[in-house]
């Protein structure tokens, strides 16, 4: 369909669903696009036509047209194929619509996942208690549960990747869930609620790997993590402070951040978890694991950029 691809590279067509609930919502589009399609040329064809046709062409706007009463057959053409037209669309997404959660079949493998939204990062947080911020790995193939919520102290945000389903509100207090089974690949999303300064800037990107090695990956970073030798400080850093710290922490909608500022782990989790002036409570419910690799963290990354005067 040479037209499709057209609409596709123009943007205006839904990316390409890798997720068998985002395939019945990539349906439910083209049928329902079709239909308002239908009903977009068959009100402004003849209107356009009309105004041609049925032109004054000089004569004296006093005269009246004539005057006509009653053409059944178009009285009930035009009020039974709209009742039509809303039957089908109706029909046909009640039919699709169940799908669009998938349930786990019989001793099928589902990993659950937790989703946090927050000012402006996404936290997740794996079954084994493994934290990852932004950006997501997921099995291949596998039933991937997303419990999306945000915390009490935040706003509301929409988690949403195109490509693997629609979009869900990360509502504080409360919980949506979604999920998706997807092929091998990296699906990009972003959030969907503007939700402050720095809302464009909450990207979120999950990378589908192969069964095997996610399994060894994740029971490794949950190790490291606990051990305190992980790159989660790293992820947190990028994630929770550069949107408004700068890439290099050099300021952007906050301050530039120093060694002198960083130093004072106690001082920096204070601000993390408490917020301040105008600085949201990024990290209000980070436990000591989350606290402690975002210090060090930051200790090294601003010593060492100290040493090379930058
Ligand atoms: C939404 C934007 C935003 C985010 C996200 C953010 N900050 Fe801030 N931060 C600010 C602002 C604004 C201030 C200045 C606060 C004030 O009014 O005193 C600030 C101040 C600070 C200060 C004090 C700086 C000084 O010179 O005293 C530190 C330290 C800090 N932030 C660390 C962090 C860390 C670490 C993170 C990530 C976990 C982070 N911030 C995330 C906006 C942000
Ligand atoms: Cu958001």
């Amino acid at each position: 369909m040479g037209s499709t691809i057209l609409l596709a590279a123009s943007g205006l067509t839904p990316v390409t669903a890798d997720s068998p609930n985002a395939e019945r919502i990539e349906d439910l589009y083209w049928v329902l696009c079709a239909i308002a399609g239908l009903v977009l040329l068959s009100v402004a064809v003849p209107l356009v036509l009309f105004v041609f046709r049925y032109r004054s062409r000089g004569r004296d706007r006093t005269i009246e047209g004539p005057q006509i009463h009653g053409a059944t057959r178009l009285e009930l053409a035009w009020t039974l194929v709209p009742i039509g037209l809303l039957v089908i669309a109706l029909a046909f997404t009640f039919y699709k619509l169940p799908g669009i959660t998938l349930e786990a079949q019989a001793g099928e493998r589902e990993l659950e996942i937790r989703v946090e939204g927050r000012q402006f990062y996404w936290q997740y947080e794996y079954p084994n208690g493994a934290i990852a911020i932004d950006k997501l790995r997921a099995p291949a193939n596998t039933l991937v549960k997303l419990v999306i919520t945000a915390p009490d102290s935040d706003v509301q945000h929409s988690y949403w990747v195109p490509g693997l389903g629609g979009k869900f509100d990360a509502i504080p207090g409360e919980t949506n869930d979604t999920s998706f089974k997807a092929k091998v690949g990296v699906y990009k999303g972003q959030c969907a609620e503007f939700c402050g300064t720095q809302h464009a800037a909450m990207l979120a990107e999950i990378e589908v790997i192969p069964v095997d090695e996610f399994d060894s990956w994740l029971e490794q970073e949950a190790e490291a993590q606990e051990a305190g030798d992980s790159d989660l400080g790293e992820e947190e850093f990028l994630g929770a402070c550069t949107k408004c710290h700068g890439p290099q922490g050099e300021g952007l909608v906050g301050p530039g951040l120093s060694s002198a500022s960083v130093s004072d782990a106690e001082n920096v989790a204070q601000i993390v978890r408490n917020g301040r002036g105008r600085m949201p409570a990024v990290g209000e419910e980070w436990d000591d694991r989350q606290m402690d690799a975002l210090t060090s963290y930051l200790r090294k990354r601003f010593a060492e950029e100290g040493q090379s005067g930058g």
